[in-house]
């Protein structure tokens, strides 16, 4: 039984509210293995310092991009993969890229830089902890994402600025996908699960920003996030 170290789950029907988390959740499910989850806000005991990771037996395997990659070369990779031509698979690389090395800091920032968003965020995130716990927590994880995004350079830009390079990539992300119905094509393969964390992320947060406007304004994103959803995470509270 593999043993998912991920961030607990809070609602809004997601399976977590990291894409990282969410993604290795979803892709465990979609591949029907068997697995419990070790949720926990702290990335401290992390063999990498990041969320999420997990056990195999007396595996160890951190990073969400590694954890495929195990998951594929020891259960099999999903029947979509092998339907995948080469030049499909490499856009869906870099699609998945964008996603987790562009869109990301970017989902982080309007979660965090705007006092309306941060509250509202933070508020659940931290509902099960004790009362005296809750800002105290919020405040190091605000300081600790704020240095992560200067550092990495989104925080650099004005949000409206940051902003909009997100929306491009969810722009992006939508013409990849096109009229079909999984990213895969016909079938749903990794980098579904992969975008899915991230995109779900943005649609099911109660954060009314760019981002999920963004999203909304691709009707073929939005049928995608559902089926999905009533696929593989119909169980998930929406509360
Ligand atoms: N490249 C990593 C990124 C994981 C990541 O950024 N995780 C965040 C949560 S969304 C984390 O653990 N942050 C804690 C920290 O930076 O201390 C992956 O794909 O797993």
């Amino acid at each position: 039984m593999i043993v998912l170290h991920t961030m607990p789950r809070i609602g809004w029907g997601l399976l977590a509210p990291s894409p990282f988390c969410a993604k290795i959740e979803l892709i465990l499910r979609m591949m029907a293995i068997p697995h419990r989850l070790a949720p926990g806000l702290s990335a401290a005991d992390a063999p990498r310092k990041k969320l999420p990771w997990i056990e195999d037996g007396a595996l160890v395997v951190a990073d969400s991009e590694r954890i495929v990659a195990h998951l594929e070369a020891t259960r099999g990779p999903l029947p979509g993969e092998a339907r995948l031509t080469d030049a499909r698979r490499a856009t869906l690389h870099l699609a998945r890229r964008a996603a987790e090395e562009s869109l990301y800091f970017v989902i982080v920032a309007e979660r965090w830089s705007d006092d309306a968003h941060r509250r509202a965020y933070a508020r659940d995130l931290t509902a099960s902890m004790p009362a005296l716990a809750r800002p105290l927590v919020t405040r190091m994880a605000h300081r600790m994402l704020t240095q992560q995004l200067w550092q990495q350079g989104t925080g650099r830009h004005p949000l409206a600025e940051a902003l909009q390079r997100g929306v491009d990539d969810i722009d992006a992300i939508a013409r990849v996908l096109g009229d079909e119905p999984w990213f895969g094509g016909a079938d749903p393969v990794a980098v579904d699960a992969a975008l899915w964390g991230s995109l779900a992320n943005i649609w099911y947060t109660p954060i009314d920003g760019h981002l999920k406007r963004a999203v909304a304004g691709h009707p073929n994103l939005v049928g995608w996030l559902a089926r999905v959803a009533e696929r593989y995470a119909s169980d998930v509270s929406r509360e």
